[in-house]
Order: structure tokens, then sequence, then C-alpha cells
């Protein structure tokens, strides 16, 4: 093929991969979306149909590539983690976090009629930024997941408290972040109880936890196995023929996936879905 004088310019181009044999995680997350809620009036402080959104979003992400082996959203952001020993995907980080965005950012737009369906979407169009951040061990995969989810639990709580105080207390926001400012969980927690009568222990899971997809498949003993051990043993991702990579990739594509709202950050959510950690298909649950 005839080198044109022009062909220089693609040495311009720079590699970005992300180091091997580690855990990816993409983190998308909504661009002003404080600015985006006014204007669709998002209840305070948490819209369930906001999060539907969101989970329908990242739940056709999840489908849509097979080597995301779980993922954890909460508010306007979204996690995706991609397991260490794939070797089948794309693992320039522009590549990567450039598909997860536009995937995830189509279905944003395709799935908001179905759950507002009154409140047309008018530019300025919803978006999203991402990164991507390697994590080389399991204890700090576990760690970021677990991070997200007590930032969920300190922001919801504090959320909860503070516009309870204005819907239900009447005050206006300064006199709400006064009331708060230098209070701990329990104190917010007995503010909900006594002035409000509001358990915080029973408001939805959803605004608690925040939400977990993942494949479903028959859950195990917790003691069966040390699928977490072998998978930090592993020196290198192909341990496995490629055909053999490609069908256990083909299960993960058929398998159904499903939207949960659990603790992540105790080891049995872990221990009870070893497919999370190994990436080997698990047993397919017999329909009731
Ligand atoms: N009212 C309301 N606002 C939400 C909800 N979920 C996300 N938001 C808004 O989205 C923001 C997300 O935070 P952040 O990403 O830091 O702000 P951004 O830079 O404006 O996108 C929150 O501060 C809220 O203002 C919701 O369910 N209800
Ligand atoms: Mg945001």
């Amino acid at each position: 093929m005839a080198n044109s004088k022009f062909e220089y310019v693609k040495h311009f181009e720079q590699p970005d991969t992300l180091l091997p044999n580690t855990w990816i995680v993409v983190r998308i997350d909504g661009r002003g979306f404080t600015k985006f809620a006014n204007k669709y009036s998002f209840a305070k402080p948490n819209d369930r149909r906001a999060l539907d959104v969101m989970n329908a979003a990242a739940k056709a992400v999840v489908t849509e590539l097979p080597d995301i082996t779980i993922a954890y959203g909460v508010s306007d952001e979204y996690s995706f983690v991609f397991h260490k020993s794939s070797t089948l995907f794309e693992r320039r980080a522009s590549k990567l976090v450039s598909t997860i965005v536009s995937t995830f950012t189509a279905y944003y737009i395709y799935s908001w009629p179905t759950y507002f369906p009154d409140s047309p979407l008018a530019p300025p169009l919803p978006s999203f930024d991402g990164r991507a951040v390697c994590y080389p061990s399991l204890q700090n995969l576990r760690d970021y997941m677990s991070w997200r989810q007590v930032d969920c639990h300190i922001n919801n709580l504090y959320n909860t408290t503070f516009w309870a105080l204005i819907q239900l207390g009447g005050m206006d926001g300064k006199e709400a972040e006064k009331e708060l400012a230098g209070t701990f969980a329990a104190d917010k927690n007995e503010i909900l109880f006594k002035r409000f009568n509001i358990n915080y222990n029973n408001e939805p899971e959803i605004y608690k936890k925040g939400s977990v997809i993942f494949r479903d498949y028959e859950l195990v003993e917790p003691d069966s196995h040390h699928v977490a051990e072998d998978v930090e043993d592993l020196a290198q991702p192909a341990q496995q023929s490629k055909t053999q990579m490609e069908n256990d990739k083909k299960k993960r594509a058929k398998a159904r996936i499903t939207v949960e709202h659990l603790d992540i950050i105790k080891d049995d959510f872990w221990n009870r879905r070893p497919w999370l950690l190994s990436g080997k298909p698990g047993k397919i649950p017999k329909l009731p």
C-alpha cells in the first residue's frame, strides 16, 4: 500500500494501556446533574424514576459488555468492574471509557421516556464523564466498592435528614445545614426518629444501599470454595484456552442480569456469588 505524506500523523497516537492483570473500574458520572435534577423537578432527596433510568442504562451496558462482572450505582454515578483475568476486552483506557460512556448515555436517553413519560428531554441533553482506574489486588477492588457504598450511606443519611428538616420541619436550607453541622450518624438518626417519627432503617433499600447489577446464578455455600484466593494468586490472565474463554463469555452473555440493593461491603455477598470473582459462569437457577 502506498504511503501518503500525511500518514506520519498516526505516530502521534500515544499508548494509553491499562495495567494487565488488574481489576479495571470505569466510573461514569452525570455532568451538571444538580442543574439537570432541578430542570426535571427530581424529588428530593431521592427520585425513584431518576434511579430507574440510571439502572436501566447500566443494565444495558452490563448486557452488552459481558466482560463486566459487576456494576454499582448511586445518585448520578455508576461504576463498572471489568474482570482482571479477561484478555478479550480492550485495555486502552480511552477506548474503554468512551465505549462505556457512549453506551450508557445512549441508553439513558433511550430509557428516559419510560420513567418520565410526561417530561420529554430537551437540550442541553444529559451527558456523562468517565474515568478508568486499575486496582491491582482484590482487596483494593473490594475497598473501592465499599468506599462507594459507604459514600452512598453517608450522603443518603445526610440528605434524608436535611430534607426532612426542610420539608417536614419548615426550615430553610441554611438553617438545616447549621442544624446538621458537626452531627454524627447517631444524631441524624435521632433527629429523624424523635422529630419526624422516621426510622431510617425503614427507608427503601435502593436509597440506603444503592444498586448492584450482576449476572444471576444459583447462590452457593459461603465456605464451599476459595475463589478469592485463587483469583488473587493468578499471575496472568490466560490460564485457559481462548475457546474456553469465548465459551464462558457466551454463557455470561446468556445469563439473567439482576439489579439489587444489597450490602456489598461484607464478605457474604461475594462468598455466595463466586462467579463475580472467578469469571466462571455459575449454575442457572431452576425456574419456579
Ligand atoms: N433531587 C435529586 N437530585 C439528584 C438525585 N440524584 C442525583 N441528584 C443530583 O445530582 C447531583 C450529583 O452530584 P455531583 O455529580 O457531585 O454533582 P454535579 O456535578 O452537578 O453532577 C447531586 O448533588 C444532586 O443534586 C435525585 O434522586 N434527586
Ligand atoms: Mg455529577
